[in-house]
């Protein structure tokens, strides 16, 4: 790895973190044989009919890491990892951090833009994807990464491969193994990003055990806890706060939804006992919706996770009453800081706030637009650092600079007040960013694209409120040629059909409006006006 992979904290504060036994010096790896040593035949999870014990998981780690060597992988590489919520997330991710492979982990919704831009940045050696998911063939878009990637040199299929190599066929008898260094990557998250090209997350062993295992002490989980994943296994909040790996630390239960139906997820609270899951509020308000009228028993239920998103305090205050458990508020970032209710917080705070930082080594700063610390109370941007936030994107030197203070806080390019007691609140962001039912949007991404079809000269993507999603996607495009005679409504459905196609956007991308207009507004130094073309599209689904 260059110097640019990764920014380290300084040494004064990495012998600090290790003085306070916040970073442990334990890999993941090393996680879960210790799980797998204490727990051995305890059901780790659960994934449709299929029941892995913490044994079985743990001998398929060893397995997958001996295929993967015998692949011709070494450590420090990095695979591409696109699986939906199915056992084989776990056996492969914990195959690469036992060999020190590095997954990146993708989203089962990304496509060709999304993943060949994965590819070709984190120079990713291999690409494991599932056959089919959700309607949808990934083989296909393999081969269409490949010809854009061509530092791939495998692809791995869960299920049928074709031409492929088949995860089945890397089962290999375990050999001894090397240790993996605990200070090293383990895995890159992906961030929700405002520039026009993806950002990749260098998430430590250090660090992320570390934020895993203060989690699981605030969010009170241990061996009898059942957790449902119901949002995308590979996504940092069901992944790490504490979610999945909390689970598995605790000696806990896994159960997989494949896709976040309120019924599916219902039969399978009450069937495995599940007693704490997280959600967006999206979905939340969904599952609430159908809850009330389905009245299922969920009586298993202790405790819901609601984060991602704003979540609106009348939401909030529904769920005791439907789901008969309580709720715990997150505000988390895949680059580190994570923000949490406590159990025995007032009943205010936890409809009103998004909780506190989770660790005593979280310095939390609230600015103005030159960076003056503000009062309590007063809104402002959030800078942090600590010790599981990092302190730099993957090789994205220029970036960072911009996205760090010289001091080493992040700029979240998030909103927040502090009340008296601590608690943040969201107030709103600066980064250009659509928050989509938790998926967030990089507008600069979405506008790049439209930029590349002949017909368009300007292009602003925006969010406009919405009910159900939080917000949704609107943009505004000027064309080269305005005066066609084409009927708006199918030049629109062109641009979408572009982005889809021929850009390969992941469908949240694709914007769910598009609005022509003569000029885009421009502030005085000639930028796009956001905030009046935001009023605009307000104004426009009123
Ligand atoms: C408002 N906005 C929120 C909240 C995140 C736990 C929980 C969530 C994430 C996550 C995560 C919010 N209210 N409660 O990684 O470990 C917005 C903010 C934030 C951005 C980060 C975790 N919770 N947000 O959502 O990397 O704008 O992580 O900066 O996907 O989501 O998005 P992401």
């Amino acid at each position: 790895m260059t110097a640019s992979d990764f920014t380290p904290w300084p040494d004064e504060l990495v012998k600090s973190y290790r003085e306070q036994g916040w970073w442990q010096n334990q890999t993941l790896g090393a996680l879960l044989r210790e799980s797998a040593q204490r727990y051995g035949e305890r059901i780790a999870l659960v994934c449709g009919t299929r029941r892995w014990s913490y044994r079985e998981l743990d001998e398929r780690a060893d397995q997958l890491a001996t295929g993967f060597a015998q692949l011709g992988l070494r450590t420090g590489e990095r695979l591409v990892v696109q699986l939906p919520n199915i056992a084989e997330f776990f056996a492969v991710c914990f195959g690469c951090y036992r060999l020190g492979l590095i997954p990146v982990l993708a989203l089962p919704g990304h496509r060709r833009a999304e993943i060949a831009a994965f590819c070709q940045l984190a120079e990713a050696a291999a690409y494991v994807i599932p056959d089919r998911h959700d309607g949808y063939d990934y083989r296909l878009l393999a081969r269409e990464t490949r010809a854009l990637a061509p530092c791939l040199r495998h692809v791995i299929v869960v299920g049928a491969a074709e031409e492929f190599v088949p995860l089945q066929s890397l089962y290999a008898k375990p050999l001894a193994l090397p240790d993996q260094d605990p200070a090293a990557v383990a895995l890159l998250q992906l961030s929700g990003g405002s520039t026009g090209t993806p950002k990749l997350i260098p998430r430590t062993h250090d660090d992320y055990l570390y934020s895993v295992r203060t989690s699981v002490n605030i969010c009170g989980f241990d061996a009898a806890t059942v957790y449902l994943a119901a949002l995308p296994v590979a996504h940092n909040f069901p992944l790490s706060s504490p979610g999945t790996l909390g689970t598995l630390y605790s000696g806990g239960r896994i159960v997989l939804l494949t896709r976040p139906e309120p019924d599916a997820a219902f039969m399978l609270i009450a069937a495995e006992a599940v007693s704490h899951l997280a959600l967006v509020p999206s979905l939340l308000l969904a599952w609430l919706e159908r809850a009330t009228s389905l009245r299922p028993p969920l009586g298993s239920l202790r405790l819901v996770q609601v984060g991602g998103a704003s979540l609106a305090a009348e939401v909030a205050a529904r769920i005791g009453p439907v789901f008969g458990c309580a709720l715990q508020q997150v505000f988390g970032m895949a680059e580190g800081l994570v923000t949490y209710t406590r159990l025995d917080d007032d009943p205010d705070a936890v409809l009103e706030t998004q909780g506190r930082p989770m660790s005593p080594g979280d310095e939390i700063r609230i600015v103005d637009d030159e960076d003056r610390v503000l009062a309590d109370g007063e809104t402002g941007h959030l800078l942090t650092r600590g010790p599981y936030t990092i302190r730099g994107y993957w090789r994205a030197d220029e970036h960072n600079r911009k996205a760090f203070t010289v001091d080493g806080f992040y700029r979240t390019g998030d909103l927040v007040r502090r009340r008296a007691d601590g608690s943040l609140q969201v107030m709103g962001r600066t980064k250009d960013q659509i928050n989509r039912a938790g998926e967030k949007i990089a507008a600069a991404e979405v506008e790049q694209h439209l930029l590349s079809h002949p017909r368009v000269r300007n292009a602003a993507l925006v969010a406009i409120p919405d009910e159900r999603l939080g917000e949704r996607s609107c943009a505004f495009v000027e064309l080269a040629e305005p005066d066609s005679d084409e009927a708006p409504a199918r030049i629109a459905l062109g641009l979408k059909l572009h982005l889809r196609d021929h850009c390969g956007l992941a469908a949240h991308k694709i914007p769910d409006r598009i609005e022509f207009i003569d000029r885009l507004p421009l502030t005085a130094p000639g930028k796009i006006a956001k905030p009046q073309l935001r009023a605009l599209a307000l104004n426009l689904t009123r």
